[in-house]
């Protein structure tokens, strides 16, 4: 029989995880999942590039894990763990890093924009960010990498220092592609929808959080900002506010934007907020309960991530053992 494709993606635990991380990224990893072998990290290494407070940080990734196969994430089915349990990720993106070129990481928009809000603290790890990231992803083979569109940018940048790595050294490293979903890969804050919705930003009202209850998710809902105009129609350019609202709930209910701009025909705005916060109540019910009833059983939590974390390291040994071979590093004996 063939082997399975492989697939690595990670969310960092830089906050609680928001409507934008489910709906770009995690809802396309359950829905991958059956046909791949998959790889599903929690990246902390990646999360104290900004500052963390380490109590907040340690529940948060715990939350995350929990939240992960609430979403229906089987752990059984796919490789669950915590990226600073598998050293080989630190190993190798200190290689990668010798490997990518100061003016591509100087060219990444994330760099740009996080060292733009945060003048106070653009440490070496956020310039060097990427190439950790290429580590995770390289470290797997990795076939597939399911991200939102503000990804795109990093796995591109690892397909370069991959092939640079392989022109070297030889077929090293296996090149991998990206996957960003039709709907939902770039989801807006719902106050300031001309940016991305963000877990750490801290604009009020601008998330929803998995973990939201159904008052909060129908009261940000309700605030959300849309435009002076009174027609559900589809039109990213000059109704961002609504057409990420149409993003919003095609991606919950299914719906394409034809149906719902015939739908909401000839209504108002309140109605169809309202609309959007209900589907999105009903999709994060069955995720929100399943998480806290999992939060309660911290043994088989860590059961999940010690399993995920003994998989994972087993097959990062074997690319970071050829790397360092490569390379021309003795053997460990
Ligand atoms: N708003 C979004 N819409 C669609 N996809 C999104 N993703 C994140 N936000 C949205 C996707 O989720 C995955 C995990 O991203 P990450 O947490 O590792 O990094 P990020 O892209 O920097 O996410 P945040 O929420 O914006 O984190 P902070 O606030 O810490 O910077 C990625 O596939 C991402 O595309």
């Amino acid at each position: 029989m063939d082997q399975k494709k492989r697939i690595f993606s990670g969310i960092q635990p830089s906050g609680d995880l928001t409507l934008g991380s489910y709906m770009g990224a995690i809802k396309n990893w359950v829905e991958l999942s059956g046909g791949y072998e998959c790889f599903y990290c929690i990246v902390d290494l990646h999360a104290i590039t900004a500052r963390q407070v380490p109590a907040e940080l340690r529940k948060r990734t715990l939350s995350q894990i929990a939240q992960y196969i609430a979403c229906g994430l089987d752990p059984d089915n796919n490789t669950l763990f915590i990226q600073s349990h598998v050293p080989a990720h630190a190993e190798l993106a200190w290689v990668l890093e010798c490997y990518t070129m100061f003016g591509e990481l100087s060219r990444m928009t994330q760099f740009k924009d996080k060292s733009s809000k945060n003048a106070d603290n653009i440490n070496a790890g956020l310039f060097t960010y990427p190439a950790l990231m290429a580590a995770d992803i390289l470290l797997y083979q990795t076939d597939l990498v399911p991200i939102g569109d503000d990804q795109k940018q990093h796995v591109e940048l690892t397909r370069d220092i991959a092939q640079r790595f392989n022109a070297v050294y030889g077929d090293v490293f296996k090149v991998p592609e990206h996957f960003i979903p039709k709907i939902g890969a770039r989801i807006m804050s719902l106050q300031v929808p001309e940016n991305k919705m963000s877990k750490s930003d801290a604009a009020a009202g601008g998330c929803v959080y998995l973990m939201d209850s159904p008052d909060v998710i129908m009261k940000a809902f309700k605030r959300a900002v849309t435009d002076s105009d009174t027609v559900v129609r589809y039109d990213p350019e000059s109704k961002k506010g609504i057409s990420n609202l149409m993003t919003i709930y095609s991606a919950a209910t299914g719906k394409s934007f034809a149906e719902i701009e015939n739908a909401f025909a000839g209504k108002g705005y309140g109605d169809f907020k309202t609309a959007v916060g209900e589907s999105v109540v009903e999709l994060l019910r069955p995720i929100r309960e399943r998480a806290e009833t999992l939060l309660k059983n911290k043994d088989y939590l860590t059961e999940v991530y010690k399993k995920g974390a003994d998989r994972a390291a087993r097959t990062a040994a074997g690319t970071l053992r050829k790397v360092y071979k490569k390379l021309g590093f003795v053997e460990r004996q």
